[in-house]
């Protein structure tokens, strides 16, 4: 099947030094080649740069100077003949050769269709087409390398060994069902459920890392809530290394939330500092103390900001969902301690001492990678909708090997095993896939 050739903008949109189009389809090289005055297509070397220049079609006068590099397919990023052409990267010259290529017979790509088309030309399966996407959105260093182990294959290849596993038990129990008479041995049926057992096992193991990919690809959603005066804009400040928040000695200065990206040690936290809570005194507090509820309520940690020099009863207003993480933190460390404070009550830190500081982020650290697989080496991780697939998949063999335990008939578990084939396909792509793919693709950027 022909598609239509496309074309996009490849870099963001803004002022830089060069910018890169892309063109992508059968007649890739044949746009091109109408715009494009240099050397002629027919010889153009593969993957190498050819000066020439951009000329206008309705008056013939010069867009800009370029660099021009033909990728014939199959051997391309998108499996048919790509062009790419570098310009300057102004917004108006890039966004003239676009309106060149789309008059010269190019369709204006979709969001994620370059990366659409090289998965549907076999170049990549879905896992490392969704890495791309996570690659240019990551935020950290650690996110960026784990959406670099996947666009490297490493979830695919381990998806398509259980796909692979999965297609051998099926194999011998259909042929067993098909060809009694062949005296084909059953494998006994606890082989087959140990089998089955290994795969339910990695595909657990899998499952066991979405909590990491979330935390990777979206960040942790932290609140940092307290008393007035506890010290919640200065720890902002301080985990943020520059003095975003208003601080000061009287209590309630804080009124709007305010919310920030960190890097804790590779994992992005979503820092928002909050008013302080107590019985909103005027109505500017009472609304900003409405909204600290209302983040507290969305939090997945909360940073409890205490002030260890004052007394117990600011925090008797405070009261946590329990859904969310808490970490208590007895603040102003440096300052003598309330007696009603043991030090038992949380962990000490000092928003005016850096080292304090670095032993509190090594504590969050602590706190946030315990029971994932995060900080644990392999950055293998699942998303969302490799999530959804998989549970599918671990349902599907659990009830195969319960069947293949009553020792119920072989067709049954054939189904079972047939519905978790399909569940695993679903994440690399291999079967009915069409629905997906939308969605899938849709997140991209347009030019990727
Ligand atoms: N000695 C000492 N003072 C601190 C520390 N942390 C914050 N402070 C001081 O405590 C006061 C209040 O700090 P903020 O960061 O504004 O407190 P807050 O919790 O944001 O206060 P509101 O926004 O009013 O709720 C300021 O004078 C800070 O300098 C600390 O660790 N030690
Ligand atoms: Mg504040």
């Amino acid at each position: 099947m022909n598609r239509p050739t496309i074309a996009a903008i490849a870099t963001p949109p803004g002022i830089g030094a060069v910018a890169l189009l892309r063109l992508s389809g059968v007649d890739a090289f044949a746009v091109a080649s109408k715009v494009f005055r240099g050397r002629p297509s027919d010889r153009w070397e593969a993957r190498r740069q050819h000066f020439g220049r951009i000329v206008a079609a309705a008056d013939g006068s010069v867009v800009d100077e370029v660099l021009l590099t033909a990728f014939p397919g199959p051997g391309s990023f998108t499996g048919e003949d790509v062009v790419e052409i570098a310009c300057h990267g102004g917004v108006i010259v890039t966004r003239r050769i676009l309106e060149e290529l789309l008059n010269a017979g190019a369709e204006l790509a979709g969001p994620g269709e370059f990366s659409e088309r090289a998965f549907l030309n076999g170049k990549m399966d879905l896992t490392r087409a969704e890495a791309i996407m996570d690659l240019i959105s990551a935020q950290t260093d650690l996110a960026m390398k784990a959406a670099g182990e996947q666009l490297c294959g490493r979830l695919g290849e381990r998806i398509e060994a259980i796909r692979l596993a999965l297609v051998g038990l099926l194999a011998h129990l259909e042929a067993y069902i098909d060809f009694p008479e062949e005296d084909i041995d059953p494998d006994s049926s606890n082989t087959l459920k140990e089998k089955a057992r290994a795969v339910l096992a990695e595909v657990e193991a899998l499952l066991a890392t979405a909590d990491q990919g979330r935390i990777l690809r979206e960040g942790i959603r932290t609140v940092i809530c307290g008393a007035p005066n506890a010290g919640k804009s200065s720890l902002l400040n301080r985990l943020l290394g520059f003095n975003r928040a208003i601080v000061n000695e009287s209590a309630g200065t804080t009124r709007d939330t305010i919310e920030e990206l960190i890097n804790l040690r590779g994992i992005p936290l979503r820092l928002v500092d909050t008013a302080g809570l107590r019985e909103g005194l005027e109505a500017v507090e009472r609304e900003g103390i409405e909204r600290s509820r209302a983040q507290i309520a969305r939090a997945e940690l909360i940073l409890l900001v205490i002030d260890s020099g004052a007394g117990a009863g600011a925090l008797e207003k405070i009261s946590l969902p329990g859904s969310a993480k808490v970490v208590r933190l007895l603040n102003k460390a440096d300052l003598p301690r309330h007696v009603d404070w043991t030090g038992d009550e949380g962990f000490a830190v000092s928003c005016l001492n850096e080292d304090s500081v670095e032993a509190l982020r090594d504590h969050l650290y602590e706190t946030i990678t315990a029971g994932t697989t995060l900080g644990g080496g392999s950055l293998v991780s699942i998303n969302v909708r490799h999530q959804h697939c998989l549970s599918r998949a671990k349902a599907d063999l659990e009830t195969a090997i319960e069947t293949l335990a009553e020792g119920s008939s072989p067709e049954f578990v054939a189904m079972d095993l047939r519905g978790a084939l399909d569940a695993v396909g679903d994440v690399i792509g291999r079967t009915d896939i069409e629905e997906i793919l939308g969605e899938i693709f849709s997140q991209f950027c347009i030019g990727k």
